[in-house]
């Protein structure tokens, strides 16, 4: 793969409806994209970071001045045998794992494309289809958090997980447990409780949630240990896991009893199968996250999430969920609660790249 140019944008894409979290609220996504080119194909990803460093120290910025300065220009004129290579010369920057993805996740694209596989192959998933879940916001009240619920579970997402912070939770939850009995609930709190609502968090214990993610601190694995103990509902870690270390340090500690894998979080696809390989080991299930991407990240997570591994529903919804138009054809689509795998060379998706230069709020070129 000789890389011949590199063309990195921020687009503008607006939400359909704000999405708020314990630690913040999105209107407009400010998405990342990267296209590598190379003798007639090209390589895209998006990067993850998000607008404020509220879920990550990453932002759009710090991925901007990586990617521009330290990363991208080093690349132009190179001719790599694989995607590792292309990334060993970014081994050196500590961090960042969402900036040194974005790098990984195009030449993934391209050398899946040199090869005429789909990456979903190319990565060695097993799965035609992924089952797909919901992440929904917090709404303004529990009326109206139980009505995006029942249009949800209407559209066959076969899991729901519901954003919690203090003072959102117990009563909120019980509701839409007492509501919809059989669908499998799950919540996310955004590292916004600590040991001190021991009380609240015994509470939830009893909604029979599959599992409670990310309760405490992002950089708290002893605390989660110490809470694991106190409840019989799995925490999953979704902020506290950058890398396959974290995952060892979380497995030994018991701070967890399942993963969620991001790859654009967690430095790429080679660092989501060695945590996948590693939790197999442990017996310790995966699924797969979502950082409210375009058709271009939700394209790789979807062959990401196509691993033998991943065994609970992904938080991988269908581009309407999202935006009135995604920027990639065809857009993804929820069918009997799955989302397919697409079998066209790389992310097998096309971009449409009229809507992204129409999109496009600054670009850089190498
Ligand atoms: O905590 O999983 C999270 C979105 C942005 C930042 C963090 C999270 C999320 C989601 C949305 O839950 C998942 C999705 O549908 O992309
Ligand atoms: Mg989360």
């Amino acid at each position: 793969m000789k890389i011949d140019r590199i063309l990195l944008r921020e687009i503008r894409m607006q939400l359909k409806e704000p999405f708020e979290i314990s630690s913040g609220v999105v209107h407009d996504r400010r998405v990342i994209l990267l296209t590598v080119f190379s003798e007639g194909l090209t390589g895209w990803s998006e990067c993850v970071a998000g607008e404020d460093p509220s879920y990550s120290y990453e932002t759009c910025e710090t991925a901007w001045f990586l990617l521009t300065k330290l990363m991208l220009p080093q690349m132009i004129g190179k001719d790599l045998a694989s995607t590792e290579e292309g990334v060993s010369d970014t081994d050196w920057i500590r961090g960042h794992p969402m900036a040194k993805a974005a790098l990984e996740m195009a030449l993934m694209d391209l050398e899946a494309k040199t090869q005429k596989q789909s990456l979903g192959s190319m990565v060695g998933g097993t799965k035609q289809e992924v089952e797909v879940g919901v992440s929904v916001g917090l709404q303004p009240n529990d009326l109206e958090l139980a009505t995006k619920v029942g249009a949800f579970i209407e559209k066959g997402y076969s899991r729901i997980k519901l954003k919690i912070k203090p003072g959102r939770d117990i009563h909120m939850v019980a509701k839409i447990r007492e509501l919809y009995p059989d669908t499998r609930i799950m919540v996310d709190a955004n590292s916004a409780y600590s040991l001190h609502d021991m009380e609240v968090l015994k509470e939830l214990d009893k909604l029979g949630l599959m599992m409670i993610e990310q309760p405490l601190a992002h950089d708290d694995y002893l605390d989660h240990a110490r809470l694991q103990q106190e409840i019989e509902t799995p925490i999953c870690l979704d902020e506290s896991i950058r890398s396959v270390n974290d995952v060892k340090l979380a497995a030994e500690l018991g701070s967890c009893k399942i993963i969620n894998i991001k790859p654009g979080r967690v430095g790429g696809i080679a660092s989501s199968k060695a945590i996948h390989e590693y939790c197999l080991k442990k017996g310790m299930p995966v699924w797969c996250g979502g950082m409210l991407e375009s058709g271009v990240g939700r394209a790789h997570n979807v062959a990401v999430a196509s691993l033998p591994g991943f065994v609970l529903p992904a938080d991988i919804s269908e581009s309407q969920r999202y935006w009135a138009e995604d920027i990639v054809a065809p857009e993804f689509t929820i069918k009997d609660g799955h989302v397919q795998v697409p079998t066209d060379a790389g992310i097998g998706v096309t971009v449409l790249e009229d809507l992204v230069e129409k999109l496009t709020v600054r670009r850089a070129e190498f």
